[in-house]
C-alpha cells in the first residue's frame, strides 16, 4: 500500500493523458513562460480558478508541466503561490523563468499588500520544478517605481533574457513597455528603468534571441494579437516585424512565450477552447513554427493537434 507522501508525489508527476491542445485539459491555465534545462522543455502558467461565470481572475499559484518531445507533457504539480511573497496580497499572474549559475530565478506578478497597485516579485529555486522561495523578501518593482499611467496594473507581465554577454534584463509593462537591466545576482536593478514607446503595447513583453536577431514580441490592442519587432540588440532599436497570432475567438488576452527546443522553434501561447473556457479560464496551446530565410516570422494558426513530437536525445 502507498504511503500518502509516496502517493502524493505519484500524483503529482502525472502524465497528462493526451497528446495535442490545450496542453493542459485537468485544469485552467494562463500566462505561459518556458525553459529548455537539460534537454527538456518546462512549461510554466498560471492556474485559473475562476467558476464558469466567474467575473474576474481568480489566480493563487503558479503550475509547472514539462516534456521530452513538446508533445506528451508531465504534470509536476505548483512551485510556487502568491502567498510564498509574504508581502504579497492575491493574485498569481504572469510570470517567467532563468537560469543563472546553477538557480532558477522566477519573476512573479502579485498584487501587493501595502503598495496600492500590482508588483513583481522574484522567488528562487534549486531544480526547475521548485518548491520557490521568495528571493528578496520585498518587490522588485512596485506601482509607485513607474509614472507613466494612473492605472495600477502597469506593473505585470515580467519577461526575463539573458544576453550572450551575460547582461540580464527585464521588460514588463501594461499600456507601456519598460525594461531595465539586472545585476547578476538576478535580483535587483542595475540602472535606471527606461521606458520602450510602441505602437498599440497592451501587455506580455516577451525577448528572445534567435540567429543573432533579437526579437520583441507582445500583445498588441485589445482583444489581443501577438506581434513583434526586431532589432540589433536586447534594447533596439525596433523595426517592426508583422502579426504573429490573431486574437481568440472568446478570450481578448493571448499571453505567449517563445523557444527554441531540440532544433525547432515553438510558440505557447492561451485560448479559451477548453469546454467552459472563457476569458478567466484559460488554456495554454503550443505551435512549432519557422523563421523566414530573412529572419521574419508569418501568421501562426492555432490548432488542435499541436506540434510533432520531437524527442529530445537522452531526455528522460
Ligand atoms: O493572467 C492575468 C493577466 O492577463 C496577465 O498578467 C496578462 O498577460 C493577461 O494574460
Amino acid at each position: 500500500m502507498f504511503k500518502p507522501s509516496i502517493l502524493a508525489a505519484a500524483l503529482s508527476l502525472a502524465t497528462l493523458a493526451h497528446a495535442g491542445n490545450p496542453i493542459v485539459s485537468t485544469m485552467f491555465t494562463a500566462d505561459p513562460a518556458a525553459l529548455v534545462d537539460n534537454g527538456r522543455v518546462y512549461l510554466y502558467a498560471g492556474r485559473d480558478e475562476a467558476p464558469v461565470d466567474g467575473k474576474t481572475y481568480v489566480m493563487n499559484e503558479w503550475r509547472v508541466y514539462s516534456s521530452c518531445d513538446m508533445q506528451h507533457w508531465t504534470d509536476h504539480g505548483s512551485p510556487l503561490r502568491f502567498s510564498s511573497f509574504a508581502w504579497a496580497a492575491k493574485d498569481a499572474w504572469a510570470g517567467d523563468i532563468a537560469k543563472r549559475d546553477g538557480k532558477y530565478y522566477f519573476y512573479a506578478t502579485v498584487s501587493h499588500k501595502t503598495i496600492h497597485g500590482m508588483a513583481i516579485g522574484v522567488a528562487v529555486s534549486d531544480s526547475p520544478t521548485g518548491p520557490f522561495v521568495d528571493a528578496r523578501g520585498s518587490a522588485l518593482v512596485t506601482n509607485d517605481m513607474t509614472r507613466e499611467t494612473k492605472i495600477s496594473w502597469d506593473d505585470i507581465d515580467p519577461a526575463v533574457f539573458i544576453d550572450t554577454d551575460g547582461q540580464a534584463y527585464l521588460y514588463w509593462g501594461n499600456t507601456v513597455m519598460k525594461y531595465a537591466k539586472l545585476k547578476p545576482n538576478m535580483i535587483e536593478f542595475d540602472g535606471p528603468i527606461h521606458t520602450v514607446g510602441l505602437d498599440a503595447f497592451t501587455e506580455a513583453s516577451y525577448l528572445h534571441k534567435h540567429n543573432g536577431i533579437y526579437y520583441l514580441s507582445y500583445s498588441a490592442k485589445f482583444p489581443e494579437e501577438t506581434v513583434y519587432l526586431t532589432g540589433p540588440s536586447a534594447t533596439g532599436p525596433w523595426s517592426w516585424g508583422g502579426v504573429i497570432m490573431a486574437q481568440n475567438a472568446i478570450v481578448k488576452t493571448i499571453h505567449h512565450a517563445i523557444v527554441d527546443f531540440n532544433g525547432k522553434s515553438y510558440i505557447i501561447y492561451h485560448n479559451d477552447k477548453l469546454p467552459t473556457g472563457g476569458e478567466y479560464r484559460r488554456s495554454v496551446a503550443v505551435e512549432e513554427f519557422h523563421y523566414g530565410a530573412d529572419g521574419k516570422i508569418g501568421l501562426i494558426a492555432q490548432s488542435a493537434a499541436g506540434p510533432a513530437a520531437n524527442p529530445s536525445p537522452g531526455c528522460k
